[in-house]
């Protein structure tokens, strides 16, 4: 550290630059993530200063938090479900797996059951709390096989876990078999929603063909879905739901101090900027809100597809959410050359030949008409 500072206006001028350097928006097809509603930069910004860690003094920011959770376990069918807000989609599944690990103390191998898309942070979470994660083929969309589910499952298996909306895919396991599986097994089943919660619900009111995932699926125990993802609240903003206040205490801390709140979360001190900026966005929007903000995301993804196809890409699947995977036998390379130009889409490690682009908020139909002319001078459509 330097033994004088420097000037403020200096420092901040310097980040000022530094930001420069970051793509702009209209140049990137690869984040879920996108730019928060101004509802949610304002009230955000508001509440820099505060800490969820103590209650007894951010009383108002707590109220802010409960009202944003009560709003989204009304959304997911269980206005009395019992949630926490976390750091994103890794905690909320940590969180998940933390509770169905504590119910089953009897079993000294833990394992749980996925499909091969589940997200990587349950890669982590399992490190942590030592489980095996096994996990099984996927169907011609790319969604988690029930049966390979149930060839799965042992004796040693303590949940499953379907993703309703995957990160390379946007493919949406078939949730209510899967429950109806966990079910006849005695597991526990989580939904990893994180990408798919604040899409799903206003899609299927929108008429698409989407499976529920929420607390009405009999079987279902707990649910992450992330504000700060298609919610378009700021970072870090994600959410852990339980169907029981029971399970969601079984993993209840307490703090050194009396008359503090004992805690549900990995995080101790944390911001109540998220709290207070999803709770602005959530119902600044509303319901009918985020349905508006769904039929455009959904009808951007298809003048996206239109024009790839027009010109003679092929899709990998058709796509379920707002994410599109096109068939390009040398997609790393191309994303390394769409890089070069300032474009930044993603390809994933597994599944290589998959160009992935994803539709959100500050994806509109000139920035498609720019991606796709910069595409076609990059890698023509192969003679698939
Ligand atoms: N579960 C699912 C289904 C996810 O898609 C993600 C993140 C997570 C869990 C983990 O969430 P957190 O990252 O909030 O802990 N999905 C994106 C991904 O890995 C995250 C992301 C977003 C990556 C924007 C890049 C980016 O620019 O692809």
């Amino acid at each position: 550290m330097r033994k004088h500072g420097r000037a403020q206006d200096e420092v901040l001028a310097e980040l000022a630059g530094l930001r420069e350097r970051d793509v702009p928006w209209k140049r990137v097809l690869n984040s879920i993530c996108t730019v928060p509603h101004e509802a949610a930069l304002l009230a955000g910004q508001a509440a820099l200063d505060s800490n969820l860690g103590d209650l007894r003094i951010f009383r108002g920011c707590r109220a802010a938090e409960q009202k944003a959770l009560a709003l989204m376990g009304d959304l997911l069918g269980k206005p009395d479900c019992a949630g926490s807000l976390v750091s994103g989609g890794t905690e909320a599944n940590l969180l998940a797996m933390y509770v169905a690990r504590k119910r089953r103390p009897d079993i000294a191998q833990p394992e749980i059951v996925a499909g091969e898309t589940v997200h990587y942070s349950l890669g982590k979470v399992c490190d942590l709390l030592g489980i095996r994660l096994r996990t099984v083929a996927l169907d011609a969309r790319f969604r988690m096989r029930p049966d390979a589910a149930r060839e799965a499952i042992n004796g040693n298996t303590i949940a499953l876990i379907g993703t309703a909306g995957s990160s390379e895919f946007g493919a949406v396991d078939p949730i209510g078999e899967l429950a109806a599986i966990a079910q006849q097994h005695e597991l526990y089943f989580h939904v990893d929603a994180a990408t798919g919660g604040f899409i799903i619900p206003f899609a299927r009111a929108l008429g698409h063909d989407l499976p529920q995932f929420d607390f009405s699926v009999p079987g279902v125990c707990s649910i992450a879905m992330d504000p700060h993802k298609y919610g378009l609240s700021i970072i870090p903003a994600g959410a852990v739901f339980f169907r029981t206040q029971e399970l969601r205490d079984s993993i209840q801390l307490e703090s050194f101090f009396n008359a503090t709140p004992t805690h549900h979360s990995l995080i101790g001190t944390r911001s109540g900027a998220a709290a207070a900026a999803t709770y602005a966005v959530l119902e600044t929007l509303g319901f009918d809100g985020y349905t508006e903000i769904t039929r455009r995301n959904y009808r951007v993804m298809g003048y996206l597809v239109e024009r790839l196809e027009r010109q003679g890409y092929r899709l990998v699947a058709p796509p379920q959410l707002n994410i599109v995977n096109v068939d390009l036998p040398d997609a790393v390379e191309v994303m390394r050359a769409l890089e070069e130009c300032g474009w930044i889409i993603s390809v994933s490690k597994r599944f290589r030949h998959c160009l992935r682009l994803v539709v959100t908020q500050h994806v509109d139909e000139a920035m498609v008409d720019a991606f796709v002319e910069r595409l076609l001078t990059i890698a023509a459509p192969p003679a698939y």
